[in-house]
């Protein structure tokens, strides 16, 4: 007897849809050139890049990106890293900056009205499901998973959700399911967060992922396009108010993708704050970290120059140039100085005499001599003067630059421009 055929996947009849132009204000600094979604993260990759990968690592073939503000890093990025995908084989990636093609108000007022504006080319392409993503996440999902959830149920819109504890959800979509987990309520970044039923100091967050039938989707956006209350965003409109009039189901997210046989504990993070961020990237530092990025069957495919391999050399004076618990990318070089739980992105230099512990260095920063850092963040380009010494004063560190609520110091060129003022 021949074996019964496998079903179709989903995705294969899916469009991922990334919402990648809110600024991302918590981030300071960091976004004052660029958006949130085109930050730099983990040494080689950018925080998109999470979205897109798991779009085509769950076979998802169609992808568009929402743009907005200062997109031209975000833009850059994804031409010299995205545009592989090929029409003839049934695939398409398209950057959708606010292009006043509904009306010529201009930009994309909400999340909602970001998809809704470009209804017709989502049509044109006539996908059975719209993966709608937030492009500001470090995770990895399959989001075939979350199909099969939303096709079995017969949702209208299936939300993905994650426990947090309850006092981290004021900055999430908070919901309460039933047995079966749909979703009988929905709160937006609600002060008071409600715990779960079980679980009083837990909440059920949302991930602001939703899986909803194209049809169904196209039509409750035209109804809150011309909603004149709406503000148009997922979240605070759309979600809300299908939970109210529809069928709403959450889908947990538990498992992070599951490959080479071997199950990962769910892993996603909103590094919406520079301290989320920084944590985020020394995370990655761990011995046996939560988030692989070592995963061969689940890519994390970027953009990232071509450079010459990392080097650590002694120095003049033979002192050892080493990086030990750390991520390093290509293009850097250690002489004579000890790097340790940091993350190194491409082209960074980190001359003799230096100590740099619990450091996350965006690309092309130049650590000069005699420098001493601690639990910082470095923009892109920055070249720190020899001698500087941060992580071990805190009054000089707020004077100069910007510390968080958690003793991180963010660096930027303006600031080390100001220094010399
Ligand atoms: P927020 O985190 O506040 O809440 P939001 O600011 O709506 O998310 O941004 C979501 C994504 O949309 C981001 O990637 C952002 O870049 C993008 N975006 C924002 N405004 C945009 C615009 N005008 N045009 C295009 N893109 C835009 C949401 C949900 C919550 C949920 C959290 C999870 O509303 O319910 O809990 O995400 O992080
Ligand atoms: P990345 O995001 O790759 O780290 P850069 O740090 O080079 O890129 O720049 C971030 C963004 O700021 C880019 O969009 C770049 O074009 C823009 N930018 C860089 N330098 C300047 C400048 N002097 N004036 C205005 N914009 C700039």
């Amino acid at each position: 007897m021949s074996p019964l055929p496998s079903p179709s996947p989903l995705a294969r009849h899916a469009m991922a849809y990334v919402l990648a132009g809110g600024r991302g204000t918590r981030l300071m600094e960091l976004t004052e050139r660029r958006v949130k979604p085109a930050v730099h993260f983990g040494a080689k990759s950018r925080i998109i890049d999470f979205a897109l990968s798991n779009a085509m690592n769950s076979g998802i073939k169609r992808i568009g990106v929402a743009t907005q503000y200062k997109a031209h890093s975000l833009i850059r990025h994804m031409q010299r890293g995205w545009g592989f995908m090929r029409a003839e084989r049934n695939e398409s990636f398209d950057i959708l900056p606010a292009s006043q093609r509904v009306s010529e108000a201009g930009w994309y007022s909400g999340t909602a009205d970001a998809v809704y504006q470009n209804l017709d080319i989502i049509e044109s392409y006539n996908p059975r499901y719209m993966v709608v993503l937030a492009g500001d996440h470090v995770y990895k999902m399959d989001y075939e998973v979350m199909l099969a959830q939303h096709e079995q149920s017969g949702a209208d819109v299936t939300v993905g959700c994650i426990e947090v504890p309850r006092m981290e959800a004021t900055g999430f979509g908070v919901m309460h399911v039933d047995a079966e987990d749909r979703i009988t309520a929905f709160l937006e970044k609600p002060k008071d967060p409600p715990g779960m039923p079980d679980k009083p100091d837990t909440a059920l967050a949302s991930m602001g992922i939703y899986v909803f039938n194209t049809d169904f989707l196209a039509r409750e956006l035209r109804r809150d396009a011309a909603d004149s209350h709406s503000s148009h965003d997922f979240g605070s409109d759309l979600v809300p108010y299908i939970v109210k009039h529809g069928h709403a189901v959450a889908h947990r997210f538990t498992t992070s993708c599951v490959t080479s046989g071997v199950e990962e504990e769910a892993y996603w993070r909103d590094v919406g704050t520079v301290d989320a961020y920084w944590q985020a990237n020394i995370d990655l530092t761990d011995v046996v970290p939560s988030l692989n990025l070592y995963d061969r069957d689940w890519p994390i495919w970027t953009y990232s120059e071509l450079t010459p391999p990392a080097k650590f050399v002694f120095d003049d004076d033979g002192r050892r140039g080493t990086a030990v618990d750390s991520l390093v990318a290509g293009g850097t070089i250690v002489s004579g100085s000890r790097v340790m739980r940091s993350v190194l992105s491409n082209n960074v230099r980190v001359h003799s005499f230096c100590d740099v512990q619990g450091a996350v260095l965006l690309p092309g920063v130049i650590v000069n001599r005699n420098v001493r850092l601690r639990n910082v963040v470095v923009d892109s380009g920055v070249h720190l003067p020899d001698g500087l010494v941060v992580g071990e004063d805190a009054e000089a560190d707020a004077r100069r630059f910007r510390t968080s609520a958690k003793g991180v110091t963010l660096i930027t060129q303006p600031m080390i421009a100001a220094l010399g003022a």
